[in-house]
C-alpha cells in the first residue's frame, strides 16, 4: 500500500529546498496531503490512487470532499516538480495516468484550467492534445515525463487535487476525519 507520507519524506532531500522556501508562503497544508512549499503556486496537492474515475467525479471529488480543485500545472517549473513526483508515485501505485484539471469539454479546442486560465503548450506531450471531440480532459503520463494527453473523460483513473494552504492562525489538522489519515484516499471505505 503506498503512502503518501513515505514519498514525502523524500522530496526535501532531493530539492534540498529549505534555504529557497519562499517567505511568502504562510499557513500549512492539511493533515494527508502533501506540501510542496518550494515550489511557488502549488498549494497543497493530493495524489488520490484509491478510487480511479472519471474526470468529472474526479472534479467532483476534490471539490466537494477536498475543497480544492483538479491540478492546475501554471509553469514549467511546477509541470517539472509534479512529473518527478509523479515518478516516485508511479514506482509505488501501477497507477501511470492521472487526471488533472485541463479540459475543453465547453468550448472544443479551448483548453483551459479550473480557474478558467488558459493551458499552456509546454505541459502537453508533442503531438497533444490529438483526439478532438472525443476527448475533452487531460491526464499526465508517469511514464512520458508528466506530459499530458487528451483523454475521454469517462475513462477512470488516479487524479491530482489541489487546495490553497490554510490560513497561518488555523490548525492543521484538516477539516475532515478522512484527511487525518497518513495515506490518501477518499473514504475509508476500502
Ligand atoms: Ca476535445
Amino acid at each position: 500500500m503506498w503512502s503518501l507520507s513515505a514519498f514525502a519524506l523524500v522530496l526535501p532531500g532531493l530539492v534540498g529546498a529549505q534555504s529557497i522556501k519562499p517567505n511568502t508562503v504562510t499557513g500549512a497544508c492539511p493533515a494527508g496531503w502533501f506540501d510542496p512549499d518550494f515550489v511557488d503556486g502549488l498549494g497543497c496537492l493530493l495524489f488520490n490512487d484509491t478510487h480511479h474515475m472519471g474526470w468529472l467525479d474526479a472534479a467532483r471529488a476534490c471539490q466537494g470532499d477536498h475543497g480544492g480543485s483538479l491540478l492546475k500545472i501554471a509553469t514549467p517549473q511546477q509541470k517539472a516538480f509534479v512529473a518527478m513526483e509523479l515518478e516516485i508515485v508511479w514506482t509505488n501505485t501501477n497507477s501511470p495516468y492521472w487526471w488533472v484539471g485541463a479540459t475543453d469539454i465547453n468550448h472544443e479546442g479551448l483548453w483551459v484550467w479550473p480557474d478558467l486560465s488558459p493551458v499552456d503548450r509546454f505541459v502537453w506531450y508533442h503531438n497533444q492534445p490529438d483526439q478532438g471531440l472525443s476527448s475533452n480532459a487531460g491526464y499526465l503520463a508517469a511514464r512520458h515525463g508528466g506530459d499530458m494527453y487528451d483523454l475521454p473523460v469517462t475513462d477512470s483513473y488516479a487524479f491530482i487535487c489541489q487546495r490553497e494552504r490554510e490560513e497561518a492562525d488555523q490548525p492543521a489538522s484538516g477539516s475532515g476525519s478522512h484527511l487525518r489519515r497518513p495515506s490518501n484516499g477518499l473514504s475509508s471505505d476500502q
